[in-house]
């Protein structure tokens, strides 16, 4: 739910091993950048660590994958307590929802009896409004700054975008339109979800991983610059070829000292929502000029791939089940796919068209658990969902349909 809505949910579970089970969820959840509200019950402090039952160490138990960690007091009836509660939730609603977004941890002991008096007065304050009101800044990038990569970019003239899963709309809405007006292609991994979009434009090259496949075309295509939005795509042969090529711009844009570079190349890290970004290189006077010769090759290729990748749809295959998929499938749906195969075959033949459909993956940590559950709750948000899984994953949480 909070990965489709991109706010933060509340996960509530008694003490013990029902924390535990929630851990991988929340590793998968950090890495991923999905907003969490992580309420544990726990034991009171006289009953810790000493027999009683149902009773762990739930003290910062999820590490590093945390945002913040707080032990509640001990409830009580007191205005200063309901205060003090009212301020904790507003502060850890805010820091799950700020970027980088991710799950945060309140740990509550509670004393016997269990049931909580809900006929106190003033229980809930104010429904409408939050406790501590907090309002933050975007990271947005200045003039100056803007114009250093622009400097960077100088002379450079074979050129490509790379997108992986990002959220911001407003920053692909600069993206197609940047793309377009520079004739810089976008390589689009498919969670960017810029292949479905409805403005998606020929400068969205669906095909790249299919052609980067061929092993004589990667050793050959020599490229100048690379910028990089959103996270590291999915396709192999993209991180061989620039891993390989070692372009002489490689800029990765990131908001918040977020840090996605695995492949260890030189590399410029732009801090800045993408869609700050965007906006100043849409609105610079001169863009460095690129080789027609260049995108041209992206161009043309992406038609051959698309036509060979649609070429034979009489046999079943992998491949056809999701060109079926993509035709079939009803506008402003969620396809939401498991590893490790199936994001591969998505990202392969889940092609170009001016449909608005979204695409999701746990590709935070790129487990086969909880994608089931993962599906269920996108669907709970009311949208329509079409999971796309292969059989072990399937088994490792098909207990997840019983809450349908
Ligand atoms: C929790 C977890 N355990 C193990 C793995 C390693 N792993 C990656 S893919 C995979 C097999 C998945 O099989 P299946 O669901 O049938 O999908 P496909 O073979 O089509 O990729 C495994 C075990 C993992 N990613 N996550």
């Amino acid at each position: 739910m909070a990965k489709k809505t991109q706010k933060p949910v509340a996960l509530v579970c008694t003490s013990g091993t029902a924390a535990a089970n929630y851990y991988p969820a929340i590793v998968e959840a950090y890495y991923s950048r999905v907003p969490l509200l992580v309420l544990t019950a726990d034991r009171p402090h006289e009953l810790r660590d000493n027999g009683a039952p149902q009773a762990i160490d739930q003290i910062k138990m999820y590490g590093a994958y945390t945002k913040y960690f707080h032990e509640m007091a001990v409830p009580e009836n007191t205005e200063q307590m309901k205060r003090y509660a009212r301020r904790q939730a507003s502060r850890s609603y805010s820091i799950a929802n700020h970027p980088n977004k991710g799950p945060v941890q309140l740990n509550f002991p509670f004393k016997d009896p269990l049931v909580p008096d809900l006929t106190l007065s003033d229980l809930w304050g104010s429904s409408t409004q939050s406790f501590v009101n907090h309002i933050t800044g975007k990271e947005q990038i200045d003039a100056s700054a803007a114009s250093q990569v622009l400097d960077l970019l100088q002379g450079q003239s074979r050129g490509v975008f790379v997108c992986g899963e990002l959220h911001s709309d407003e920053a692909k809405e600069h993206l197609l339109q940047l793309a377009k007006k520079w004739e810089v292609p976008i390589l689009a991994d498919v969670l960017s979800n810029l292949r479905k979009h409805p403005y998606t434009n020929e400068w969205v090259i669906s095909t790249y991983d299919a052609i980067l496949k061929q092993e004589e075309i990667r050793n050959n295509l020599d490229v100048d610059f690379v910028i990089r939005f959103g996270s590291m795509p999915v396709s192999k042969p993209y991180m061989q070829w620039i891993t390989a090529q070692r372009p002489e711009v490689h800029i990765v844009v990131d908001e918040n000292q977020g840090y996605r570079e695995p492949t260890s190349i030189e590399t410029t890290m732009v801090f800045s929502e993408p869609a700050s970004l965007l906006k100043q290189l849409n609105e610079a006077e001169s863009l460095p000029e690129i080789d027609r010769k260049w995108s041209n090759f992206w161009f043309e290729n992406n038609q051959t791939a698309t036509e060979i990748l649609t070429l034979n749809q009489d046999e079943l295959t992998e491949g056809t089940a999701i060109l079926a998929l993509s035709e079939t499938i009803q506008e402003e749906s969620v396809v939401f796919v498991g590893n490790s195969m199936p994001i591969r075959d998505l990202d392969t033949f889940f092609l170009n068209d001016y449909k608005s459909v979204q695409v999701m993956s746990n590709r935070g940590a790129n487990g086969i658990d909880g994608v089931v559950s993962s599906a269920m709750g996108v669907a709970a948000t009311g949208t329509p969902v079409t999971l796309v899984i292969g059989d072990v994953s399937f088994l490792h949480d098909y207990t997840a349909l019983f809450y349908c």
